[in-house]
């Protein structure tokens, strides 16, 4: 760690699996890079149910919960990109039990910056991509989103939201 890494702001930033499967993952990285953003740590990741629920847990009680797990864990089948998906899995033998093995990759990212944590916020956009398409045109969520949820990417919406979910990633007592 040098000392400027330590004193910068840092948040999570996650491309989320429709982000990911759709082939978003290189436009993205470019607009974090050009908007002045430090790439500090990333790894590819695959959350579970659990963890999902874990992750998302200030959402617990609200209506879109369920949908929101399945979003994440790409755990129900929809639509024609989702079955490309699933059966380049297959082919590749990922685990599957004769029927059909559905994965939600999701690329994890820790961003620094001086006011990482808004201005990553403000960089993808409002949570309905409908709406970013609307008043935030050049949002990365008008970029890559669908709708209210699939959004395409996460941010941190705190510094202390950003401390709990780059631990939630990044804690292996191995990395530096
Ligand atoms: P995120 O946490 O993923 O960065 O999104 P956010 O702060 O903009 O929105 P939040 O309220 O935290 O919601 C978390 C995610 O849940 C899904 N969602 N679906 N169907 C719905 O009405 C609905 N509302 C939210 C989205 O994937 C949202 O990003
Ligand atoms: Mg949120």
């Amino acid at each position: 760690l040098t000392d400027a890494s330590l004193e910068r702001e840092k948040t999570l930033a996650m491309v989320k699996p429709d982000g990911v499967l759709g082939n978003y993952t290189d436009e993205i990285k470019r607009v974090i890079l050009e908007s002045g953003f430090n790439i500090f740590k990333e790894k590819i990741s695959q959350l579970d149910e659990e963890q999902t629920a874990t992750f998302y847990a200030e959402h617990y009680s609200k209506s879109f919960f369920s949908s929101l797990i399945k979003y994440m864990t790409r755990s129900e089948s929809s639509g024609e990109a989702m079955e490309d998906s699933v059966v380049s899995v297959d082919e590749k033998g990922g685990g599957g039990k004769g029927g059909l093995v559905s994965i939600g990759p999701v690329l994890v990212m820790v961003l620094e910056k001086e006011n990482a944590v808004a201005d990553w916020r403000a960089l993808i956009g409002p949570t309905d991509a409908r709406k970013a398409k609307n008043t935030h045109p050049h949002s990365i969520r008008a970029m890559c989103g669908l709708d209210s949820e699939k959004n395409c990417v996460h941010g941190s919406d705190s510094l202390q939201s950003a401390q709990r979910e780059i631990s939630f990633f990044f804690n292996e007592m191995s990395s530096g």
